[in-house]
């Protein structure tokens, strides 16, 4: 069975033909809409699947926020331009004619991540550094979604009392200091107005502010995971999203974690689906409830 799965994020949005073999066949992806209406989304949406008319049995999508019955909330409603519902499952069943399943977008990447990681393992978090900070729960071998779809939400624990306030209502949280918007709205100077892409290109090129700006999300991030550990006591942490997977990030977070004492001290790798493990997750999901 193919599957047409669906990974909506903050900033873009992808669409992949995912075959029975679990191959990404095919795949484009279209920036979110920035007039973030229901009907721009649902739009854009509908541009996103065109091309693969025909071609699935069934769709599955990774999204941002918390999905609950196929709608989406979110927590964070500036990371979708103030857009805080939307009938996720029942527009894209309504695009395509297919049943669809809908699952938080870091939800679905951490069973993808946890699918591939070897066996024995049974606890793991995924992080997703991107527009957001989103997280996947897997515990004794299950994955988390809580009652109101909220379990992994970890870019809203606090990480400074006294930083940034945070879209969702929060001050300081880990998402409003270490997201890619996180990092660009506490840009200042020349930096200003900037994206998260633009600051880390500037890092490499030894920009003080921006090297201080990418330093202080990998350490949030790094606290972050000894927060996990100490919680629940998860093998490894494994990082996604395109700030997590920027060059160099990594190395970061792991060197920061090295700093706290040796009990938080965890493996973190990088996704080894990279920036394709909520479509991969969403469609192995799919497969599972055999949608
Ligand atoms: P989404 O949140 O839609 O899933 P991404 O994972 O691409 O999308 O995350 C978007 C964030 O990542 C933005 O803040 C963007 O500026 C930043 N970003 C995109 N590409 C890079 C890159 N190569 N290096 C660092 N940051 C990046
Ligand atoms: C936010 C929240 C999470 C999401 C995370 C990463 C919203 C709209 N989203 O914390 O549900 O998993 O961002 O999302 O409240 P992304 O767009 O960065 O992939």
């Amino acid at each position: 069975m193919t599957t047409l799965a669906i990974d909506l994020g903050g900033t873009k949005l992808a669409a992949a033909l995912i075959d029975a073999q679990r191959r990404v066949l095919e795949q484009q992806t279209l920036p979110t809409p920035a007039g973030r209406t229901q009907a721009a989304l649902t739009d854009a949406l509908s541009a996103l699947v065109a091309p693969f008319a025909g071609r699935a049995q069934r769709v599955a999508v990774a999204s941002t926020g918390i999905i609950r019955h196929g709608v989406l909330t979110a927590l964070n409603p500036d990371n979708l331009g103030g857009l805080a519902q939307f009938p996720l499952t029942q527009t894209l069943a309504r695009l395509t004619g297919l049943p669809c399943l809908a699952v938080n977008d870091a939800q679905a990447a951490a069973w993808a991540e946890y699918c591939a990681l070897p066996a024995g393992v049974s606890d793991m978090v995924f992080i997703t550094v991107s527009t957001g900070v989103g997280g996947g729960i897997i515990c004794n071998g299950k994955l988390l979604s809580g009652k109101e779809g909220l379990a992994g939400h970890i870019g809203h624990t606090l990480a400074d009392p006294h930083g940034p306030r945070c879209g969702c209502g929060r001050t300081g949280c880990v998402e409003a200091i270490a997201s890619g918007r996180g990092i660009a709205a506490l840009a200042t100077d020349d930096l200003q107005g900037m994206t998260a892409k633009a600051i880390f290109a500037q890092a490499q090129n030894g920009h003080p502010q921006a090297m201080s700006l990418i330093r202080q999300s990998a350490k949030t991030i790094a606290r972050l995971i000894a927060d996990i550990r100490a919680g629940y006591d998860c093998q490894y942490a494994v990082l996604g999203g395109s700030v997590g997977l920027a060059p160099g990030y990594l190395d970061l977070v792991t060197a920061y974690l090295a700093q706290e004492p040796a009990v938080y001290h965890t493996t973190i790798t990088a996704a080894r689906y990279q920036h394709d493990a909520g479509l991969l997750g969403a469609a192995l999901l799919a497969e599972e409830q055999a949608l």
